[in-house]
Parts: structure tokens; C-alpha cells; sequence
């Protein structure tokens, strides 16, 4: 007889028997995170529980449709997570409802759009260089081809979101919808300000807090929940949970952006995901969570000090959250070059322009750094110091290939006495 498909033995190979060579690949990068500084704001490292939801025999299941109004059999498990994962969210939060299913921030995002706008409607966001996001109104993404934009930015005299430019563009060009929140801007967002100014115009008011959510529900960053009709994020940044998206909102929307992610966007929802999801909840409702959130903070104002201590520039003077955006112009060095020194020494940041940065955008004149990684390994306010010597150290050493490989060696040193996924790493 002719087998026509794998046997059980072959079906329950372990990754390491059946695909060598991805399983190797999979191990340089734990070893990567393990004996390097993650400091891209935007990144994290899950739990062991949230990695084992995600690799779980949920990817098997097809739930296209809301909880208990599916559109396939079998879903009775997939409803009981999905409503979990909703339900914990919401807790967190205090928002009225989450939809979970978006697959991503942009998706995200993008559902508030299809809710409430038609192509061709005018809306405001922050400018990508000045510390916006793509997907709030940049040129090459869905938001800035199929919308009009009108955005706003940070005033040159001290980086902060210029209050009055927001309410007279908002007044001149009446958008439909308002939105706020960045990836590159460090301070606290004036939630009621947008609020106000939404109201003033009859606009609906969208805060975007992919960045900030960890720090949102640990309650290191005050909260866009009462004032915003739509709350979108990412939950794999300041939030540690997998790589995906959600929409929280008012009750009165709950329709349209479910109606918006499906069928308006996405087919079938990705348990799995919504799974780790409801594990991240779990541990960001823990108060351990609110314990790591203060903490991220405490970090980044402290790298931030030791970073100006050493002569380097922050824009804005400091921070209000995880993250901090360097301009390198004082020591001459751009972002790029920046980016690619770190690189060098085991410290992993990324370029980004500085508010009014005369480099182009494949430049910069600045990195963009953040302690939600590090802090989650462990470290603190004395490690910060120690990080940011390493960081001016290897900057202004450009090129000093002996002094980059005693800091890469550094860098290994203080990495391995915070310990991540070593348990993972085979030997
Ligand atoms: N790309 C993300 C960031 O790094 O900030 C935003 O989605």
C-alpha cells in the first residue's frame, strides 16, 4: 500500500529532527537576543507562556466571524478564547469593548478608517518625520494614497506637539478624523487636548498607542480611554505580548469596527495569536506589570541623563515614556552611521529623523532608543549608566575597530547576567 500521507512518527517530528536548518537559524537569532542590548523601542521579548500559546494547535482553526457568530463549525474552544482575550483586555484597559482580531497596528488602524471615512476624506495625524507613524497619513502607505492628509507637527524650539498648529490646521480643514499617538515622540500626549479640538469640529478622535500601551496599563503613561472614541495598538511593544494588533473603543463603535476588521479586512482571525493575546493580559493584570511599566520609565529617564551627562543631545530634553530619540549632530556621526556602529558592539537601535533633521530619511541625523526590552531582562537604573557608556564609547569611536570589540565584548558580559531564553539556546 502506498502511504499518502506523512506518518504519525514524521507528523510529530520535533523542528530540530525534521528542519535543521531553520531550527539553526532560529537558534543564531535566540542567541542574538540572549548576548545583545535590544534597544528599538518597539521591540520585547514574550514570556515563555506567551510563545507557547503562539506555537499552538490553535493556528489549526478557521473562526472567521465574531464569538458565537461564526461562519465554521468546531468553534466552540476558539469562542471561549476569543471572549477571554476580549474580556481581559477590557479589564486592562477599562475600555467598553476590544476587538482582538486585527493581525497588526496598521490593521488596526486601518479598520478605524474603513469605519468612519470613505476614500478621499480628509483626516489629521502627526508627520512620520517628526515622530508620526506610517499609517497616519505617509504618502507611500493605504492612509496617505487613499485619504487627504493634513498633518501637524512639534515645534522646533523644544520638540514638543505644537497645541495651537493642531487646532487652527483642525479648524481650517475640518478633518473627519483626528488622530494621535507616534512612533518617535517620547513626551506625554495631551489626550483632552485632541479630545477638545475633535469636539470642536464634530470630528472622531482616534489615539494610536502602539507605542505607549504596556505603559498605558501599567500605568506609567496617563490613559487616551476616557477621552478617545477609538484606541488602536500593537500588542507586541511596551504591551510584551505576540506581534498583532487591536481595537478598544466606546460602545457605540463596537459594531462598525468589528464590521471593518471582518469582512471589511481580514478573513480568518489567528487564534493562536488571540490566545497569546489573553496570556498577555493575564500578565500585564499581574502587579508585577505595573512594577515593570515604572520601571521602563525610571530607565529611559535615566538613560536619557546619562546620555546628556556625556554631552549627547535628546530631543526634547528627556523623556515622559519608554523610548528617547538621540540627535548625533553634536558628535558629528549620523544616524545611519549610528545605527551601524551599535550594530558593531551588540547594541540594536534604528536610525530616525530628528524634528526638522536636514538628513534624508535613509540617514537621519538621529537613533531612536528604548528600555522596554532591557528592563524586561531585568536591568535597572545602575545598568542604564553602564549601557550608556557603552553607546557614547562606541560612537565616538567610529571606525576604532580594537575599542568597538572591547565594548562588543562588554556588552556580552553585562547581557549574559540577565539571562532571557538561554534555556532555549541547545548546546
Ligand atoms: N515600526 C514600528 C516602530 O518601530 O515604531 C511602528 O509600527
Amino acid at each position: 500500500m502506498t502511504a499518502t500521507t506523512p506518518s504519525y512518527e514524521a507528523r510529530t517530528k520535533s523542528l530540530k529532527d525534521f528542519d535543521p536548518e531553520v531550527f539553526t537559524l532560529i537558534q543564531k537569532e535566540t542567541e542574538r537576543q540572549e548576548y545583545g542590548l535590544e534597544m528599538i523601542p518597539s521591540e520585547n521579548f514574550v514570556s515563555e507562556a506567551v510563545l507557547q500559546a503562539m506555537g499552538s494547535t490553535l493556528t489549526n482553526k478557521y473562526a472567521e466571524g465574531q464569538p458565537g457568530k461564526r461562519y465554521y463549525g468546531g468553534c466552540h474552544v476558539v469562542d471561549e478564547v476569543e471572549n477571554l482575550a476580549s474580556a481581559r483586555i477590557c479589564e486592562l484597559f477599562g475600555a467598553d469593548f476590544a476587538n482582538v482580531q486585527p493581525h497588526s497596528g496598521v490593521q488596526a488602524n486601518q479598520a478605524v478608517f474603513e469605519a468612519f471615512l470613505k476614500p478621499g476624506d480628509t483626516f489629521m495625524g502627526l508627520r512620520l518625520d517628526q515622530g508620526g507613524h506610517l499609517s497616519h497619513g505617509s504618502p507611500v502607505n493605504f492612509s496617505g494614497m487613499h485619504y487627504k492628509v493634513v498633518a501637524y507637527g512639534v515645534r522646533e524650539s523644544d520638540g514638543l506637539i505644537d497645541p495651537d498648529q493642531v487646532r487652527s490646521l483642525a479648524k481650517e480643514h475640518r478633518p473627519k478624523l483626528i488622530i494621535a499617538g507616534a512612533s518617535a515622540y517620547s513626551r506625554q500626549i495631551d489626550w483632552k487636548l485632541f479630545r477638545e479640538v475633535a469636539d470642536e469640529i464634530g470630528a472622531v478622535f482616534m489615539a494610536d498607542i502602539a507605542h505607549y500601551a504596556g505603559l498605558v496599563a501599567g500605568g506609567a503613561y496617563e490613559s487616551p480611554i476616557p477621552y478617545a472614541d477609538l484606541v488602536t495598538t500593537t500588542t507586541h511593544k511596551t504591551l510584551r505580548g505576540p506581534r498583532s494588533g487591536m481595537v478598544m473603543g466606546k460602545e457605540q463603535h463596537r459594531k462598525a469596527i468589528n464590521k471593518a476588521v471582518f469582512p471589511g479586512l481580514q478573513g480568518g482571525p489567528h487564534m493562536h495569536t488571540i490566545a497569546a493575546k489573553a496570556v498577555m493580559a493575564k500578565e500585564a493584570l499581574t502587579p508585577d506589570f505595573k512594577v515593570y511599566a515604572a520601571a521602563v520609565v525610571a530607565n529611559a529617564r535615566a538613560l536619557a541623563d546619562a546620555l546628556m551627562k556625556r554631552g549627547l543631545n535628546i530631543v526634547s530634553g528627556g523623556t515622559d515614556s519608554h523610548l528617547l530619540l538621540v540627535d548625533l549632530r553634536p558628535i558629528g556621526v549620523t544616524g545611519k552611521v549610528g545605527e551601524e556602529t551599535l550594530d558593531r558592539v551588540g547594541v540594536t537601535v534604528n536610525k530616525n529623523t530628528v524634528p526638522f533633521d536636514p538628513q534624508p530619511p535613509s540617514v537621519c541625523s538621529g537613533v531612536r532608543l528604548g528600555t522596554p526590552a532591557l528592563t524586561t531582562r531585568g536591568m535597572g537604573i545602575a545598568e542604564m549608566d553602564q549601557v550608556a557608556q557603552f553607546i557614547y564609547d562606541a560612537l565616538t569611536n567610529v571606525g576604532n575597530e580594537a575599542k568597538l570589540k572591547s565594548i562588543e565584548s562588554d556588552v556580552k558580559e553585562l547581557s549574559k547576567k540577565f539571562p532571557l531564553y538561554k534555556h532555549r539556546l541547545v548546546k
